[in-house]
């Protein structure tokens, strides 16, 4: 028979950490079974890829054995789950993460040896698993590892991308994108549950029954799939779940008629048109056309999620259910605004579908659902259009409508009708419905079009029968997140466009809003969202970011964290940051101090050759390496950091071999990130540094002073290598402007010098790793406005060390690119993106200064080495354990549990 063996060694594990985990052999044995029976590959050599596809199909099996056990448990005692939905999860690889949280790695390096196999060669097989852009994606899967870790019932839902984010090249002509088509070899961490299908509906239409209800009938049916990935947690049997929806047609949408009668196209057409929605992950960042997909993309991840969780909870609690209960059996947690449609959906499900009236579902969803602000950047904050959104889903526009309606009701009752001018523009910029006319309901309350003062100058205008006449009032539909216009008016203007701002639907929806770092939540409470926080005030919480310590030290730094474990004693800091501060003590010690010493010079040969490798570049690892690795935008100013770099190659060149040598510590400077794909600047950014790196690199005049390397397709794996290996690390955006960021905790975590402005989680960092070990310099967030403001009006003065670099870089020393656009946008008085928005010139002098006090400490390497492990001491904080357990405490509500 072709019946499959199962190997006795898999079927009689009671859990990889019961009382008999697996032994080398068995291990082995159960990897040759799978490179047998489970054949991805032919069948005529083991070879590395084949070796890492049995590898990781013999750890999913010990997975699944927990996953089950941990389904089983939660299901049996009913508890409270939350959900994390986010259209982005940035995994990296899974096999050394894996076997390290279920304690085998030293038995899967013997197993593989015996093979023929080094695990480390084997694990760099595996592909990135890349469905994300940046930050936001990569904070979705720390979480995971921390939930998991911290035996939290919850799970992640997203999308299985058939292509993930693009992969960089770096050419002559700067960054090139090729698709990355991660599961081209099959990804053996993913479980199809083919039995797990859901129907999301597009486009049809709503009719109304005699009784009031609703349908939403006809139009285009796909079928979601769910795709299963176990996440071990670290040392811990629970293994919980990311569940990532695939597309395909659904059953009825293919023409089988057409087919037989040869018309392919036709038939074909509906099956593409259901793959498509999961074929490519949204890059972030910018806009780009594609929105209708982008939409289709966000509502098969809300409705195929919140139909899965729906199911469970009615299974869960038997006949009759409770409805009632839903909140106490679930949170939903949308990772910025791309999950808002969940909102209208569990409204219409509960309405539609379950029955409820629309006051038991609204209350139901304001206690089951809460939002996570990433960005306060005004061309970040989504807006869809209601066109778009009416014609694909034109239910939710209705429930979308009523939510509106609501919203401004409270809103009157909070300011009253008396000051109607103030009552109008405290609803135009607070509604969720932007230049749309307000409902009959609200006009019924107002005073009289005659009445109001702020309507006396728009001439005919009848507002209680809404026919409005158009007058010419230029932008102010776009007030809320831009400049607040006085003139206030009812009508919309036609030459607008109608939009929905999912940040105010998410804020009037969700029972919780939370920033992700102290200072960025202030500015959602203080600024951005401040009508809201006056509304509500107890929705607004702050939970600052975090990263798992496991993937951020202990694996990707096995060096320092067995020189962590020696000096602490024991290794349960990988589980309990708070006990990273004992290194304090140790700062001064010599012998200790070497030891560091001697770890992150090893950890920086790897980066060496690593740079060799991939840029082909030499760089001498006794000079201080200095990283920038990021998204690359202009609010993250990459352009400082290099034109940094210019002025001290300028200086260099100016300068005897000797003063030279005096002068300047040696650098390797690295950076890394990618720019969006239609994001001119950023893109000449890329190509500005590559230039200067090919000019520098090669000079011989400076030689190992100064390197300048761009390391092409930054991703988690090349993070895992960069992190460990660095000593300075950038985090220089203009102040109020990066939400958090995360990269800023792992290298803290490995003990690297930040030179960073007081923005995002840098203002946190310093104040545990102490003000002498950050290097600070710049304006202030309270500043930026004012400062452009003192620009607009021509006051501002460039220092001369400014005007300098940019003369030198528009001489042509660089090459004949055209630098002018780069150059340019740092000068004028006006225009984002011009005018020097991000003000790179006023905090340049700053910036060069503050490097040069970077110089003066790394001379002095015992104060260095101080500095560095007081970073890693001071790190204790940035555990997305701590951040997990703050959401789970004030947000979701869910307590640990741990599997007997
Ligand atoms: O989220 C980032 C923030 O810029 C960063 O400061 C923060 O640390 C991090 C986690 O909270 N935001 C993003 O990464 N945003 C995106 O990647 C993005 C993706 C799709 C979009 C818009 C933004 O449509």
């Amino acid at each position: 028979t072709n019946q499959k063996q199962e190997p006795k060694d898999v079927a009689s594990q009671e859990g990889t950490l019961g009382a008999f985990p697996p032994d080398s052999e068995s291990i082995a044995s159960i990897i040759k079974y799978h490179a047998e029976f489970t054949p991805c590959f032919s069948m005529e050599s083991f070879g590395l890829p084949k070796a890492f596809y049995a590898t990781a199909e013999s750890v999913r099996d010990m997975l699944i054995i927990n996953w089950n056990a941990t389904y089983e448990y939660y299901e049996k005692l009913n508890v409270k789950q939350a959900y994390y939905l986010s259209m982005e999860y940035l995994q990296g690889r899974a096999l050394l993460n894996a076997i390290g949280n279920l304690e085998l790695s030293g038995r899967y390096a013997e197993a593989l040896e015996e093979l023929g196999h080094n695990l480390e060669d084997v694990a760099r097989q595996e592909p990135d698993t890349a469905l994300g852009n940046g930050g936001l994606g990569r904070l979705a899967s720390c979480f995971l590892d921390s939930l998991a870790t911290q035996n939290y019932p919850a799970w992640g839902y997203g999308l299985r991308y058939k292509y993930g984010l693009f992969k960089q090249h770096i050419t002559k002509d700067g960054q090139e994108e090729v698709a990355e088509n991660w599961l081209e070899m099959g990804n053996p961490w993913e479980i199809p549950r083919n039995d797990v299908t859901y129907p999301v509906k597009f486009y049809g239409e709503v009719i109304s029954g005699p009784d009031g209800t609703k349908q939403w009938v006809g139009g285009e049916n796909v079928t979601a799939v769910a795709y299963d990935v176990p996440i071990p947690g670290y040392k811990t049997k629970t293994t919980i779940n990311l569940r990532l929806w695939s597309t395909k047609v659904a059953p009825q949408e293919f023409d089988l008629r057409a087919f037989n009668t040869g018309d392919h196209a036709k038939a074909n057409a509906a099956m593409k048109n259901a793959e498509k929605i999961c074929y490519i992950l949204y890059p972030g960042d910018e806009s780009m056309e594609g929105k209708s997909l982008r939409l289709k993309q966000q509502y098969t991840l809300c409705s195929a999620s919140l139909q899965d969780i729906i199911a469970r909870f009615e299974r869960r609690s038997g006949d009759p259910v409770n409805w009632e209960k839903f909140p106490e059996k679930v949170a939903v947690q949308m990772n910025d605004t791309h999950p808002t449609l969940c909102i209208p959906e569990l409204i219409r499900i509960l309405v539609d579908v379950k029955r409820l009236s629309w006051k038991e579902a609204w209350d139901i969803t304001r206690r089951t659902v809460a939002y996570t602000n990433h960005t306060v950047l005004p061309e970040a904050l989504e807006k869809w259009s209601l066109k778009l959104i009416q014609e694909l889903l034109p239910r939710h526009v209705e429930i979308i409508k009523m939510i509106d309606e609501e919203l401004i009701h409270t809103i009157i009752a909070e300011y009253g009708t008396e000051d109607t001018d103030l009552l109008l523009q405290k609803v135009k910029e607070m509604r969720i419905l932007d230049n749309i006319e307000l409902p009959t309901s609200v006009l019924e309350m107002l005073p009289k079009s005659e009445e109001s003062s702020v309507v006396d100058h728009i001439e005919s205008v009848d507002i209680s029968d809404k026919k409005t006449k158009t007058t010419d009032k230029g932008d102010q539909s776009q007030g809320l997140y831009t400049e607040k216009k006085k003139e206030v008016t009812f009508e919309p203007d036609p030459k607008l466009p109608k939009m929905v701002r999912m940040a105010n639907l998410c804020i009037a929806g969700g029972y919780a809003v939370n920033g992700v770092a102290e200072i960025h939540s202030e500015i959602v409470k203080n600024e951005v969202f401040n009508d809201f926080y006056k509304l509500w005030p107890e929705k607004f919480q702050n939970k600052t970011n975090g990263v798992t310590p496991r993937r951020w030290i202990r694996f990707c730094n096995p060096d320092l964290s067995r020189l962590i474990t020696k000096c602490i004693g024991t290794e349960d800091w990988v589980k309990n940051t708070d006990m990273l501060v004992t290194l304090q003590k140790f700062a001064d010690n010599e012998d200790f101090q070497s030891e560091w010493r001697d770890v992150k010079r090893r950890n920086k040969i790897k980066v060496a050759s690593f740079l060799k490798e991939k840029t082909g570049y030499l760089v001498n690892p006794d000079a201080m390496f200095d990283v920038q690795v990021k998204r690359i935008h202009e609010y993250k100013r990459q352009l400082m950091n290099i034109m940094g770099i210019v002025y001290r190659y300028k200086k260099m060149k100016e300068m005897s071999p000797e003063e030279r040598k005096a002068r300047f510590v040696p650098r390797v400077c690295i950076f890394g990130g990618k720019a969006f794909a239609t994001y001119v600047q950023a893109k000449r950014i890329v190509k500005f540094i590559t230039d200067v790196g090919a000019i520098v690199n090669r000079d011989q005049d400076i030689g190992d002073l100064l390197k300048v390397v761009f390391v092409p397709d930054y991703n988690v794996s090349v993070a895992e290598v960069l992190i460990p290996g660095s000593e300075l690390s950038q985090h220089i955006s203009t102040a109020g402007m990066e939400a958090s960021g995360t990269s800023n905790m792992k290298f803290a975590m490995n003990g690297c010098i930040q030179i960073g402005t007081l923005d995002g989680a840098n203002v946190e960092i310093r104040e545990e790793v102490g003000e002498d070990n950050f290097f600070l310099f710049g304006a202030r967030a309270e500043e930026i406005s004012g400062l452009r403001k003192q620009r607009s009006e021509g006051k501002f003065v460039a220092d001369p060390r400014f005007e300098e670099v940019k003369a030198y870089v528009r001489s042509g020393v660089f090459g004949p690119y055209n630098y002018e656009e780069l150059m340019g946008s740092l000068e004028g008085n006006e225009g984002y993106g011009r005018a020097d928005y991000f003000l790179v010139g006023y905090d340049f002098p700053s910036y060069i200064e503050c490097q040069d006090k970077v110089d003066e400490a790394y001379r002095n390497q015992k104060r260095w080495t101080r500095m560095s492990i007081l970073n890693t001491a001071g790190s204790y904080k940035f555990s997305s354990d701590r951040t997990i357990h703050e959401y789970a405490r004030d947000i979701w509500r869910i307590e640990p549990i741990v599997l007997p």
